[in-house]
C-alpha cells in the first residue's frame, strides 16, 4: 500500500514538473499551442505528452487538485489547462491590479543579496517578480537556490507611489520590479 502511494506521489510530482515546463516555459518542446491567456487544450496535451508520462485526463485532474502550490487551473469544462503563474513565455494572465498588503516578502539566496540591494528585484526570465505573503513561504522559495535570506518589501508604499500589483490564482503576489529603496533585509 505504502509503495503504491509513494509511486503515485512521485508520478504526480513528475507530471507537475512536466506541466510547469510546457505550460510556463516551452510548449514548443512538444509542439503544444497555448492561447494568448496561456491555456492549452487538455486533449492536445495528452496526445503530445511523452509516453512515459502516461498522461490521462484523470491524472491531469489529480495533479491540479493535489498540487502543493496550486500551480495549475482547469477551465470549468475541464477541456483546457494553464499555469497560474511563473511563466517565461509571453502570455496575458488577465489579472486585474490589486492593492497589496502593506508588507510582502521575497526569499532569495544570500549570494544574490548584494546585487539585489544594489539593483532591486528584477523578474529575470519570468514575467514578474514573485512575492510571498509570509516569511515561511519566502524562506522556502529562497532555499531553492542556496542559503536563504528574506527581504521585506514595502509593497504598501510602492502601491501608493503607483506601482501595480497582481494576485495570482494561487496566492502569489506579482509585480514588475522592486527598486532597492523598497527593500529591507530581515535577519
Ligand atoms: C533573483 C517558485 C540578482 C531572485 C517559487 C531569484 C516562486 C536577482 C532569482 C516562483 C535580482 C530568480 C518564482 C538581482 C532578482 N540580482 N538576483 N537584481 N533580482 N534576483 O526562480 O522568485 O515552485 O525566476 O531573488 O515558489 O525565486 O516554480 O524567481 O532568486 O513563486 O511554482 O533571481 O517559483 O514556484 O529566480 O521564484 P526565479 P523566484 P514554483
Amino acid at each position: 500500500m505504502a509503495t503504491t502511494e509513494k509511486i503515485s506521489h512521485r508520478q504526480l510530482v513528475k507530471v507537475s514538473k512536466f506541466l510547469s515546463f510546457v505550460l510556463r516555459h516551452k510548449p514548443d518542446a512538444i509542439g503544444l499551442t497555448l492561447d494568448a491567456q496561456g491555456w492549452a487544450s487538455v486533449s492536445e496535451l495528452i496526445k503530445k505528452a511523452p509516453s512515459e508520462m502516461s498522461l490521462t485526463a484523470d491524472l491531469i485532474r489529480q495533479v491540479v487538485i493535489t498540487n502543493d502550490k496550486q500551480r495549475f487551473s482547469l477551465s470549468e469544462d475541464e477541456q483546457r489547462i494553464r499555469a497560474n503563474q511563473g511563466h517565461s513565455i509571453k502570455i496575458d494572465l488577465g489579472l486585474t491590479p490589486k492593492e497589496p498588503p502593506p508588507v510582502l516578502y521575497h526569499g532569495t539566496a544570500t549570494r544574490f543579496l548584494a546585487s539585489i540591494l544594489r539593483e532591486g528585484l528584477h523578474p529575470g526570465q519570468r514575467h514578474h517578480v514573485h512575492l510571498s505573503l509570509d516569511m515561511k513561504t519566502a524562506t522556502s522559495v529562497g532555499q531553492r537556490y542556496g542559503k536563504p535570506v528574506v527581504l521585506q518589501v514595502a509593497s504598501g508604499e510602492m502601491y501608493r507611489q503607483g506601482y501595480e500589483f497582481f494576485l495570482s490564482e494561487n496566492g502569489v503576489w506579482l509585480t514588475e520590479i522592486v527598486p532597492p529603496g523598497f527593500l529591507a533585509r530581515l535577519e
